[in-house]
């Protein structure tokens, strides 16, 4: 078959299977190492990577190794008094993401009385508009991914009589685009992420019925390239990511197996790290710079559309941060390699660097193709199913 444009090639030097224990280091690692440069400059997203790690090595059957009590304080230490919403860490302002990544830290800890419940309840109803969207804080900003957040959160607490579920609902169809999938607000381009948000909502609400599986399961399989990675949109590299955005997606809509399970785990075992990115592979030759670039292009654009706030949108500061990123980025690659020539995690695409995201997302994409060695993954809340049944909480998915 010949080569889609925008597409990668996967060769015989990338992993064919999972490397489990190697995944369960680098997440405990990455917890421990508190002053590293990539520690700290996720911050703003702290709430989240705790989320991300927590789940993962969940999924690989390692809760255990992580310090509890060391995350419920700082989540405790990150809820503001005054709003009831849960801030990414200490200093920061409150916002739904990070208070849907608290409450599922949480139930998956067995520690909800951690938080104020009733602040959060008022949080979420407080961002609600007329129109039935949320705001994803106090300056405004609407998104589908903020409905989802809030629907999700409150379903996990119980409460979502808190809200105008009817509403809610009625937002979320008029995102809704003739190719069947969603956007962040009316009218906007249809994209994998805000299919899963507004789809997920729907799914907790049990209005599944809502969508058109056939017309919406089909664009979503379409998303599949030769390499069998899942792109987010038409024309758009593939993401590792995008193993769980389109895979959760067709599970709740009964139609996961509409996509090539075989070839989408040949491209999620691919995207993990591996002694490609030692001393030879990082030769600096033209064309490693300009794909370097061009990954950080990416990275900088993604932040606002993955929940991970956008550093700025200042042309001139974003090529200067693109150029600093790409160093920083040849530095711990060269730390990584240096290290250990086989550490764990899972990159965006085969070739990049490894994140808490992606190995979340790698590992919970695995989990929805059925990988034994994995726990299993609820499709709706992304969390291990086994934490939903013990607070008995449940949604809607559309049989085969
Ligand atoms: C509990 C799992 C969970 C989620 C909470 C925040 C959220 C709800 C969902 C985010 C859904 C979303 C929008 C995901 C997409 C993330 C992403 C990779 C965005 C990149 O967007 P572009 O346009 O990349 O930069 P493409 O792939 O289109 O080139």
């Amino acid at each position: 078959m010949a080569q889609h444009p925008k597409d990668v090639v996967i060769t015989d030097e990338h992993p064919k299977s999972l490397l489990f224990e190697k995944h369960a280091e680098y997440i405990v690692g990455y917890s421990k190492k508190k002053n590293d440069f990539e520690y700290t400059m996720t911050e703003h997203f702290r709430m989240s990577g705790i989320y991300w790690g927590i789940t993962a090595i969940d999924l690989l059957g390692q809760l255990d190794s992580m310090d509890s009590g060391e995350i419920i304080a700082f989540i405790k230490s990150c809820q503001d008094t005054t709003s009831g919403g849960v801030a990414p860490s200490l200093n920061h302002d409150p916002h739904i993401l990070y208070t849907l990544s608290a409450v599922q830290i949480l139930t998956i800890l067995d520690s909800l009385d951690t938080l104020d419940i009733e602040g959060i309840v008022k949080y979420i109803a407080s961002l609600q508009k007329s129109d039935g969207s949320f705001a994803g804080d106090k300056w405004g900003e609407v998104d589908t991914r903020f409905s989802f957040c809030a629907v999700a959160c409150l379903a996990l607490l119980k409460r979502l009589d808190a809200i105008n579920v009817d509403k809610a609902i009625e937002f979320v169809m008029c995102c809704q685009n003739v190719d069947g999938g969603f956007g962040t607000r009316p009218g906007s381009e249809s994209h994998a992420g805000q299919i899963y948000c507004c789809v997920g909502l729907l799914s907790i609400t049990g209005r599944l019925h809502l969508v058109n599986a056939d017309l919406l399961g089909w664009w979503l399989c379409e998303r599949q390239l030769p390499s069998g990675g899942l792109n987010g949109r038409p024309e758009k590299l593939p993401d590792v990511c995008y193993s769980w955005w389109v895979l959760a997606s067709l599970t709740m809509l009964g139609r996961l197996h509409w996509i090539n399970a075989d070839k989408m785990k040949t491209f999620i075992f691919a995207t993990q790290i591996q002694q490609a990115f030692g001393d030879k592979a990082m030769g600096t030759t033209d064309k490693a710079v300009v794909q370097l670039l061009q990954r950080c292009h990416t990275l900088v654009e993604s932040e606002a559309r993955s929940g991970r706030p956008s550093t700025s949108r200042n042309e001139i500061i974003t090529n200067q941060l693109r150029t600093l990123i790409m160093q920083d980025h040849q530095i711990i690659i060269r730390e990584l390699a240096d290290e250990d020539p086989e550490t764990g995690g899972f990159t965006d695409r085969p070739g990049d660097v490894v994140d808490l995201y992606h190995t979340l997302f790698g590992l919970a994409g695995l989990s929805l193709l059925g990988e034994e060695s994995l726990k299993m993954i609820n499709p709706v809340f992304c969390m291990p199913q086994y934490t939903l049944d013990r607070i008995k909480v449940s949604a809607q998915v559309l049989s085969t």
